[in-house]
């Protein structure tokens, strides 16, 4: 059964196909700094369950408007006046979305402008690689708002940051942005133009690459961090016999045998 996306189905998100299977999910609530409402996560969820199966060979997630994504929406939160188990549900539909991003197989390029902050850095972290721009910047202010992570940062965020960076993160409000951020490992490319189009360049340069491989490289590397290493190195073993076994790996590998492949070299 193929399984398509119907992209009209998306209303906070705007969702688009381009070239060679790279799609393009942009969170669409400009006016609202991109603030994650309930709505919106669901359509994630939507989105990300669906794209490994629908042949999506990578993904560019964006923000319009001036900002990435300014995390929880607080007025809905606010409105809602949520009790203790509403809001942990709500926070259990946010690890679906963010574990299909990061567990689904699909490589997910995050590009990055303006505000990354609580929910929206929680976000970001979910993807493969962040690409920042001049104006981005990333905060967790959860702790001045009188509020605590709910997205995944405690695992995300300190894998990026490590643990005392992290608290520091949520104790003083701490801004991180520029070269500093990539140098702490928030992000991995720093631009001088546009996030958008370095985050596309990335994305068509990975879609290049077998699903099969990018399957396990975005989901497997996860997975393992998760087990012992002992494990991790039993299911490497796993998933390399069948990756590494592939059929549509042949023409690639005689094409190195037969010297018509690219070799790997220095950069200029
Ligand atoms: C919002 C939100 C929001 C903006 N929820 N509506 N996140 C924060 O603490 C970040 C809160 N937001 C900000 O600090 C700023 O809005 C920004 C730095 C992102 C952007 O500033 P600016 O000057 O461009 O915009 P603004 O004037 O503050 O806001 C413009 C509109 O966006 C305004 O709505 P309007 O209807 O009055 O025009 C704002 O209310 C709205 N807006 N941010 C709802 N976050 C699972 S737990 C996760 C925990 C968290 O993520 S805590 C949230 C942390």
């Amino acid at each position: 059964m193929t399984i398509t996306i119907d992209t009209s189905r998306f209303k906070n998100l705007a969702v688009e196909e381009h070239d060679g299977g790279v799609w393009v999910v942009t969170l669409n609530r400009p006016t609202k700094r991109n603030a994650l409402n309930a709505d919106t996560v669901e359509e994630m969820v939507e989105f990300f369950a669906t794209a490994p199966r629908a042949g999506v060979r990578a993904v560019v997630l964006a923000g319009s408007g001036d900002h990435f994504c300014a995390g929880l929406d607080l007025v809905e939160h606010h409105r809602e006046d949520r009790s203790p188990a509403e809001f942990m549900h709500l926070c259990l539909r946010w690890h679906e979305a963010f574990n299909k991003m990061e567990y689904g197989g699909v490589p997910v390029i995050a590009a990055l402008h303006g505000a990354v902050v609580g929910g929206g850095l929680e976000l970001a972290s979910s993807a493969h690689i962040r690409v920042i721009d001049q104006t981005a910047y990333f905060a967790l202010p959860e702790g001045q708002r009188g509020l605590f992570t709910g997205g995944g940062a405690t695992i995300r965020v300190t894998d990026l940051v490590g643990k005392a960076r992290m608290i520091d993160m949520m104790l003083t409000g701490r801004v991180y942005q520029g070269q500093e951020a990539v140098d702490l490992g928030l992000a991995q490319y720093i631009v001088e133009g546009s996030s958008f189009d370095a985050a596309m360049e990335i994305a068509r340069k990975a879609a290049e690459n077998l699903p099969l491989s990018n399957f396990a490289i975005c989901s497997a590397v996860s997975h393992m961090q998760n087990m012992s290493a002992m494990d991790a190195a039993y299911a490497e073993s796993v998933v390399a016999g069948v990756v590494n076994t592939q059929p549509d790996a042949r023409a690639r590998l005689a094409a190195f045998a037969d010297k018509s492949a690219a070799r790997v070299r220095p950069n200029d």
